[in-house]
This record gives C-alpha cells, structure tokens and sequence, in this order.
C-alpha cells in the first residue's frame, strides 16, 4: 500500500532521465522500461534505432525474460507447491497442500538453488550489453551506447548456453511435472478470458509500431478470435483506484494525483482497459496470441507437443498450470531466438541515430515486459518532460474494478474458486502467483483482525 509517483517525479526534468528514472520502477523488469522509455522519445523525436542498436536492445530483453522467468517459477512460486526447508525463510509458510513426494522434492530444492546461478548468468548475458544490471548503462534514444566487439558475442554465447541447457532440462521438465501433479490446478484461476500483447522483439525500423514487424506480432485475443489493436483505445480508470485525477483517460491525457482518503478506492493500481474491457497480459497472452496467428511455428509446435504429453486441450492453457506452462515454453522458444540474434551483430557499424530534443512534441512506446504489455508515454513541451504516463503489466493484470465495476482479469481468477482451508489459502495464492504480478513476493493473504503473532521489543 505505498504510493511512489514516478509519473510525478519525471515531470519537469530533461526527457533523456527518463530512460534512468523508469528503469527504477523495478529491479526485475527495468529492461523493458529502459526500451519503451527510448521509444517513445524516438517517436517524440522522429527517429528510429539502426540495426544494431535495434538488435542489441532485443538481446538485452530477451535475457530479461530469461532471468524473469526462472525467477517467477523458482524463487516466487514453486514454494506454493513443494516445502522447502524447514528454516527460515522458506518458514513460516501455509501448511497443508503439498502434492510432492520427497524424493522429487530434494531435486526441485537443489534446482531452485541452481537457479539463482542461471540467473546471475542471465544478468551478465544483458549486462554485457547494457554495462549493467539491473538498471542498464548503454541505452540512449536512437539505439544504444555500446560499441560491440568480437569478445560480447562470444561471451554471450556460452552464457547463453547455459541457460539454455537449464531451460531445456531442468526448468521446462520441472514446470510439467508440477502440471502432471497438480492437474487439477489446469481449471482453477481461469480469468476474464481477454488477452493482449504489444508484441516483442523489433524485427524493422518501421516508425509506426502497429505496423511494425515484431516476433511476437501484437494483437488481442478476444473469445478465441485475433483481433487487431488499436492504442487510441486504451484508457486508464480510477473510479476504486487512490486517485482524485478524471477518470476514463487515455494515458496520454491523464493525470497522476493521489488521494489516499477517497472513498470506496482499495488499490493504488490504476485500472487499464482497452475498449473499455480487462485483458489479461503475460505470457499466456502472448502464447494464446501467437498460437491463434500460427507463428511463430516453434512455438505452436512445443505447445502442440506439450499439450499432448499432458493430454490436455488447448484451453487448459487458460488456467493457474497454464501460465507456468506458457512461461516456461516462451521462455524455451526466446532463448532459442536468442542465438541467431547475436549472431546478427555486425561489428564496426553504427549503433546509435543521432537526435535532437524537440521544444514541443509527443511519443508513446509499446513494448511487452516479461510481466506483459507495457505503454509509455510522454509529453514534452519546452525541451522538458510536461507529462508521462506509464501503464505496466501488474496494472492491466491485478487492476481493481473499473467504472463499470468490472473486476480485473486476477479479481476475476479468484471469484467462484472453492478454498478448502481459509488459514491456509493455497488456491488463492496459486491464482495470484500464476500472473506473476510485480508485487508477487508481497502477496499474501491477511484475515484482518485476526492475530498471527505477539512481539515484545526490549
Ligand atoms: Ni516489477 Fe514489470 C515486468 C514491467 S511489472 S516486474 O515484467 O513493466 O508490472
Ligand atoms: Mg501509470
């Protein structure tokens, strides 16, 4: 419940700290805020990244996404499903529902320690782009600041290695296992049904980026049916949200203005809706988008084959299993992406279009953050930021009732689902965790009034 105003803090100053600030909304996710950020001054601007600025940006991303990725199914969830060690703090922890016989759970323990180290090695594949990581060094409106040299790319290529030999044998076969375990958990946490996805990975220098080509192609999902996507149909609501800003805005109108005493508001989260409908974003998203295009064809082909080693339908992907599924098989099918991608750098050529700030002018950029579809935008009037606005993932995703009072696509996961033992709500959290919001480490349940624990301080 703290509020942070970034959107605040960003006005006024020169539009280049932008691409610094946003990246401190997160330590996880500061790559895809570091991108968007750089395109919406490219579009504010009117320029566009080379090649090589365009590629490096992508191979700084997708290590994101690994590193993101095995770090939800690791370190933020699997602990809903297997004990860790009885010590803390893997203790205190909800009792009861825990499926894994113990020889397997020695296994997932010492995977879940390994992890840490392909992440770390996932953090050096981006930092050896980005100087640093979190929060990155080279980016720069036009591209990005590195000059690249023979010894990036074959340090990149044994990390990615690495990483890749865990995907492929220890975390993909880790997540199916779970699903065959917890089968039942491929029809809880269904949602509202809706997905959207900006699209990842700039495969072109278009300047419009709904017509741009990206490897994921952006575009909804909408009963089952791809639907286009249209970014003047985005607006943010704050009818139940801790804001006394007009409600109903495009982001590139609203206003960020707090007010923690308005009535009937529950949730710092604004409420994003397209078309005045949630939609859910996210890896599933992205898979469901992408299976319903038929590309790209490695992806469909593991879906088809992991839908039938399970002996599930496809629409069991819509489900508390299916998004560690859909993670898991985005995250195989991007570090397979990845190779070709550093392969594409070209050495001694250009990284960077130079730019020059413009007195007056507005730029939107739309990206897909590990967490789901992400929109920057920005207004800058006399060479200074006048307005940003962000709309991240975890809003689109855990967002509070909308005007209308439609709940949100996690609201809606929730609502119906049986709880077997309301001290020890494993389905709800399961639910929660699955989307991977952003505060996934701080979701727990709390019974208000209900005392857990008497400290004394001396
Ligand atoms: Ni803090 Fe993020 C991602 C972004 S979250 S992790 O992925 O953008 O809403
Ligand atoms: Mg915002």
């Amino acid at each position: 419940t703290l509020y942070r105003g970034f959107e605040q803090i960003l006005v006024g100053r020169d539009p280049l700290d932008a691409i610094q600030i946003t990246q401190r909304f997160c330590g996880v996710c500061p790559t895809p805020h570091g991108i968007a950020s750089c395109q919406a001054l490219e579009n504010a601007f009117g320029i566009m990244p080379p090649p090589n600025g365009r590629i490096i940006r992508n191979i700084m991303q997708g290590a994101n996404y690994i590193q993101s990725h095995v770090l939800h199914f690791y370190h933020l969830a699997a602990l809903d499903y297997f004990r860790g060690p009885d010590v803390p703090p893997f203790v205190p922890r909800y009792e009861g529902d825990y499926r894994v016989p113990p020889s397997l759970r020695d296994s997932l323990i010492q995977h879940y320690v390994q992890a840490y180290h392909v992440r770390l090695k996932a953090h050096e594949l981006c930092a050896i782009w980005s100087g640093k990581m979190p929060h990155m060094a080279s980016l720069a409106p036009g591209g990005v600041s590195i000059t690249p040299r023979l010894d990036n790319l074959t340090t990149s290529l044994w990390r990615l290695k690495e990483l890749t030999e865990f995907i492929d044998t220890v975390y993909l076969p880790d997540v199916l296992t779970l699903a065959e375990i917890y089968r039942d958990y491929l029809q809880i946490g269904r949602g509202c049904g809706n997905y959207l996805s900006f699209g990842l990975f700039d495969l072109d220098a278009e300047p419009d980026v709904m017509r741009r080509k990206r490897f994921f192609a952006p575009g909804r999902v909408v009963r089952g049916t791809v639907e286009p996507l249209d970014s003047a149909k985005i607006t943010e609501d704050v009818r139940y949200s801790w804001y006394d800003s007009p409600s109903h805005r495009h982001p590139s109108q609203e206003t960020t203005s707090p007010d923690r005493s308005k009535k009937d508001a529950y949730s710092w989260l604004k409420s994003p809706r397209y078309g005045n409908e949630p939609y859910e974003v996210g890896p599933l998203a992205r898979v469901i988008l992408a299976y319903r295009r038929k590309e790209p064809t490695a992806l469909v082909d593991l879906v088809d084959t992991t839908l039938s080693r399970l002996g599930i339908g496809f629409d069991d992907l819509c489900s508390v299993m299916g998004r560690h599924i859909a993670r898991a098989i985005e995250c195989k099918v991007i570090a397979d992406q990845l190779t070709g991608m550093i392969m594409e750098v070209k050495l001694d050529e250009p990284v960077c279009t130079p730019h020059k700030i413009p007195e007056s002018a507005d730029g939107m950029g739309l990206w897909c953050a590990a967490r789901g579809a992400l929109g920057h935008w920005v207004s800058i009037r006399n060479g200074k930021i006048a307005k940003y606005q962000a709309v991240v993932p975890t809003t689109w995703n855990a967002s509070p009732k909308d005007d209308k009072g439609v709940r949100g696509p996690i609201e809606q996961a929730m609502v119906g689902t049986t709880v077997a033992d309301s001290d020890a709500p494993f389905e709800l959290a399961r639910i929660v965790r699955s989307f991977d919001p952003c505060i996934a480490c701080a979701v727990h349940l709390i019974r208000p009034g209900k005392s857990i624990l008497d400290m004394r301080v001396v």
